[in-house]
């Protein structure tokens, strides 16, 4: 096991695999995780990017899925559309305790980075898992039928929408976290995971403040791209980097990343890309970003902290 100062930045289903993989390599890093596609659901506060992570640590997650506890079951949102009411967010039975312990928690006045280091210790994980924020912002997406919360496109409609525009509601007032901020002074390397640049990554670079505390960091910054050719590994990262005047391509990754990292990890396959990043100021390497089996995250991981 290595020893490091290392955090990383994470958002979903895509970072937690590599999370999985610096776990097996490493007991002690923190995870800054986005938390602008948290929302209310029947009462109960659901911080998804939170929850998979904390899941990926505690090495209980539903790894087919991506998101949930693995053996969870459904009969709490299933009983709800019984009801007839809204019933498209399947948060799982045993998924919904952690909400609703959460939300309590949050009621009696503990900060979210409180709450989820309680919640961390609970489930026995022993790296530090920060929220980036302790005050609540969202991710929206403005389609030609309207603006709605992230969780609405992806869930309910599908992730089928045109997407005109991404906004983060709400993040002008919000900061970055006490935890985080240390986290990233702290750190030796940061590590950006395989995650949706516009709806994991940037919703964290872009709060307030963080421009000065990134350059601050004397931290190796180091980002891998979740982008193979012109597919994300998962999800609907083409649509929103379109949107935000982008391509849909490694080097359109190391385009928005421009100036925030020192290094870009591309797939094998996008080695000659590494050119025109290079000439972008950054360094490039080009290896094995396939890491949905637990042994090549971790080849991964040992990489990303020796580059
Ligand atoms: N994603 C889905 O595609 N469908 C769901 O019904 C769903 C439920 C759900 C419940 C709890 C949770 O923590 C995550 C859940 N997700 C679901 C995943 C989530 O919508 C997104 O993948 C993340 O927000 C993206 O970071």
């Amino acid at each position: 096991m290595r020893e490091k100062k290392f955090a990383v930045i994470s958002g979903g289903t895509g970072s937690s695999k590599l999370i999985r993989g610096f776990k097996e390599i490493s007991r002690d890093f923190y995870v800054i995780v986005n938390v602008a596609d948290n929302f209310w659901f029947y009462s109960l506060y659901v911080c998804p990017d939170l929850d998979i992570t904390c899941y990926s640590l505690a090495d209980i997650s539903d790894k087919r899925r991506g998101w949930g506890l693995e053996g969870d079951t459904f009969n709490m949102v299933e009983q709800i559309g019984r009801l007839g009411f809204e019933s498209w967010f399947k948060l799982g039975d045993r998924d919904a305790a952690l909400s609703i312990v959460r939300t309590k928690l949050l009621k009696e006045g503990l900060s979210l980075t409180e709450v989820t280091s309680i919640i961390s210790k609970a489930l026995g994980i022993r790296q530090r898992v920060l929220p980036a924020s302790d005050i609540h912002y969202e991710t929206h997406v403005v389609t030609p039928q309207g603006e709605m919360h992230l969780q609405e496109f992806w869930v309910k409609f599908s992730g089928k929408p045109d997407v005109l525009d991404v906004v983060y509601r709400g993040i002008k007032a919000a900061r970055l976290s006490e935890d985080a901020k240390r986290a990233i002074l702290n750190a030796e390397r940061i590590v950006i995971c395989p995650a949706n640049p516009v709806t994991s990554i940037m919703t964290i670079l872009s709060l307030p403040e963080i421009k000065h505390i990134w350059t601050k960091s004397r931290a190796k910054k180091i980002a891998v791209s979740p982008i193979v050719g012109n597919r994300p590994f998962s999800g609907p990262a083409c649509k929103f980097m379109k949107a935000k005047g982008f391509g849909c391509s490694s080097l359109d990754v190391a385009r928005m990343y421009s100036g925030l990292v020192d290094t870009m990890v591309l797939h094998l396959e996008d080695s000659h890309l590494c050119r025109e990043i290079e000439a972008m100021g950054m360094r490039c390497e080009a290896t094995n970003t396939e890491i949905s089996a637990v042994t090549s995250a971790a080849k991964l991981a040992e990489r990303l902290l020796e580059i």
